[in-house]
């Protein structure tokens, strides 16, 4: 077994309550899969919270929110046969799909990248409009000049689509709109751009031909994308035979864009692997694990509210170190330190 990642003794560094529900009549049922980025010699989280409804006896009850941002619950009878409870993510009843949780993404703030708190004026990002009734989820963090690129997962009764917002000062935010519209997430920005164009990695959700695998897509402006190429796709057999999806953005290295993404296989068990990409032309795969760089080890990363899941979309590079966050099981949030050299060693 691998054993390149260092993680944290502290780890879980936060659970759900360490948090205040955001409104009268919700529960915090989990934190996961932060953004995390560096501001003003801080280390910040974008935190994915996601809350569940005050329950009605024998209901099943999921909060969603209205158009105009107000929050509904939806009862839901708990001995219709119609309802179907089996995946703790996700309910369907009849025809239609709804989550058991409702996420918003919420700032917390760190001196020393370890303890987090949430600072005194506390920034909540909540879906807004008709392609967020059910909750933003899992947003990348990318800085470009002074400007910080959010994409995150905008999931509503349309689909799971990229949503995207900007912002300067992390007082002021921009929303952008659905960035790529569903099926599609896990959507990283580069850093930087590579000749005249920037990058991103999404992942477009296929049902019935091809599959869940990591693509490339190049833009002039960071709004309008194209020339979209699959890059990696699942390999049978394998950890990662079931779904991939791109974590946090690229690292920059001496040999390379280094990309640490995740793969499931179909028990749903949610290790972590990684990719090198071409300096110059990131399509081109140059490497990739064979087998995860990280699995679900730790007691905590296999029971939770989904257990078996190490999933990972921010973290923070000093010289060779690369400290990723990531949602473990679905529940809590943890760390993990890996050096990059030995991860490229890995690669070889
Ligand atoms: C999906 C997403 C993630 C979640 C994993 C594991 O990929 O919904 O947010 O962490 O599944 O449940």
């Amino acid at each position: 077994m691998s054993q390149l990642a260092v993680r944290n003794n502290d780890n879980p560094l936060l659970k759900p309550s360490d948090l205040r529900p955001s409104a009268e009549g919700l529960e915090i049922e989990c934190l996961l899969n932060p953004g995390v980025f560096q501001f003003n010699g801080k280390t910040y989280m974008l935190v994915r919270v996601a809350e569940k409804a005050r329950q009605r006896e024998g209901y099943f009850s999921v909060p969603v929110l209205s158009g105009s941002g107000r929050m509904d619950v939806i009862d839901i009878p708990l001995s219709d046969p119609a309802l179907d409870r089996s995946d703790p993510r996700v309910i369907r009843y009849h025809d239609d799909y709804y989550l058991t949780t409702l996420s918003h993404l919420r700032l917390l703030c760190s001196d020393d990248g370890h303890r987090f708190f949430e600072p005194p004026e506390s920034v909540i990002l909540r879906g807004e409009g008709p392609y967020e009734s059910y909750g933003i989820e899992d947003c990348r963090v990318t800085q470009i000049d002074h400007t910080f690129y959010l994409t995150y997962t905008a999931v509503s009764p349309n689909g799971v689509g990229v949503g995207l917002i900007t912002t300067v000062d992390w007082k002021v935010f921009r929303r952008e709109g659905l960035t790529l519209p569903p099926h599609n997430k896990d959507c990283a920005i580069f850093e930087r751009q590579i000749g005249q164009h920037y990058y991103m990695l999404h992942r477009p959700s296929s049902i019935f031909i091809g599959g869940n695998y990591i693509w490339l897509a190049e833009s002039p402006d960071l709004r309008h994308w194209g020339n979209h190429r699959c890059i990696a796709r699942t390999r049978s057999g394998k950890w990662d035979s079931e779904r991939i999806g791109a974590g946090a953005a690229p690292v920059f290295t001496s040999a390379g864009w280094l990309e640490i993404y995740h793969g499931a296989d179909e028990s749903q068990r949610y290790c972590l692997g990684a990719l090198l990409l071409d300096k110059d032309n990131p399509a081109n795969v140059i490497a990739r694990s064979d087998d995860p760089i990280m699995e679900p080890t730790a007691p905590y990363e296999q029971t939770g509210f989904f257990g078996n899941v190490i999933f990972t979309n921010g973290h923070t590079v000093h010289g060779d170190l690369l400290r990723i966050y990531y949602g473990a099981s679905d529940e809590v949030i943890c760390s993990a330190d890996f050096s990059i050299d030995a991860i490229l060693d890995s690669l070889r």
